[in-house]
């Protein structure tokens, strides 16, 4: 049997489920089933690109339904699964036994090892690292802020390779190498090693800057960042640096835009006594409760500075 994987690309459960369903397969199905792999990424109006089905067997993880019949399996846990109410109602009347939705799992990748062990009677116990590992990820559950921070677990290493490499072949053998090795072995790889250095260096790069650049009182962590050349950093760097911080508070400016960035920390021990979002919409900002932004024209950047020293103080003890 020939079965081609569309799965979440740029993504460490998105990779992982890849690896997960394969091994369910074979173990369920077909021991001799030959694999093939295509990633596939959000695109502006839902696109799914081009997808070509040249196998016996299609499977789509980690991503929205398709409502074309050569997809014979699925599994999604993310809210937005359905393009249109029509795609749903195809997955609702489809009586495969072969599609899966649900929303409350933290990981793709947890929800088709449940489904393998539930539904078919396969345990997968060789993949049990690699399934706790995408769940804490993809859900952000992590332990403290030192496990969000320190890239020393190969885990994180493979999450960063995924999310950044642009060998698309590199990934792609990422995914088959986790159906065979452990965690560990994968990210000692060369390939991957010399892929996650440059991303270890601005990793740390941004940690001493945020070092240098924090005022911490009363609860409160600010960080002004626009003279630095910073896009794209760990969220969890201020908590880790600055513990008993209840709150971080940031203003940077790239090409785009100057942004207020402000958010809860949720290992300080102390309670959250402020809706973020709320905060943040008063200045045509928003996002959820625990964390949101205040987006506005990159020259409006000495505005910006003055929102986030509001904000700020309004979050101080
Ligand atoms: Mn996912």
């Amino acid at each position: 049997m020939r079965v081609k994987i569309f799965y979440h690309d740029h993504c460490f459960d998105g990779a992982c489920s890849a690896a997960v369903f394969a091994c369910f397969y074979r173990r369920a199905f077909d021991a001799q089933a030959e694999f093939s792999y295509a990633g596939l990424m959000h695109r502006p109006g839902g696109s799914f690109g081009d997808m070509r089905f040249d196998a016996d067997e299609h499977a789509i993880l980690d991503f929205k339904f398709h409502p074309s019949e050569k997809i014979t399996w699925w599994f999604d846990h993310h809210q937005s699964a359905f393009l249109t109410v029509v795609d749903e109602a195809l997955f609702r009347a489809d009586t495969s036994g072969k599609k899966f939705f649900d929303p409350a799992y933290k990981s793709c990748t947890k929800f088709i090892a449940d489904i393998a062990r539930d539904r078919f009677g396969v345990e997968l116990p060789e993949l049990a690292e690699l399934i706790h590992w995408a769940d804490v990820i993809d859900g952000a559950q992590y332990a403290d802020a030192e496990t969000a921070v320190n890239l020393a677990a190969p885990a994180m290493q493979l999450t960063l390779v995924l999310e950044g490499s642009k060998d698309r072949q590199l990934r792609q053998a990422i995914v088959e190498a986790l159906q065979e090795k452990s965690l560990a072995e994968v990210a000692a790889d060369p390939r991957v090693q010399s892929a996650f250095e440059p991303i270890r260096a601005r990793h740390e790069r941004a940690i001493e800057l945020f070092r240098q650049l924090g005022e911490c009182r009363d609860g409160v962590v600010f960080f002004d960042l626009t003279d630095e050349d910073l896009e794209g950093y760990n969220k969890f760097i201020p908590y880790w640096l600055y513990p008993r911080a209840r709150y971080s508070v940031s203003v940077s400016r790239g090409a785009h835009r100057s942004k207020v960035s402000v958010g809860y920390n949720p290992w300080s021990g102390r309670a959250r006594d402020h809706n973020i979002a709320s905060l943040c919409e008063r200045y045509g900002g928003g996002g959820h409760a625990v964390v949101g932004a205040v987006s506005l024209p990159p020259e409006e950047v000495e505005r910006a500075k003055a929102i986030a020293r509001e904000i700020a103080a309004e979050l101080r003890d």
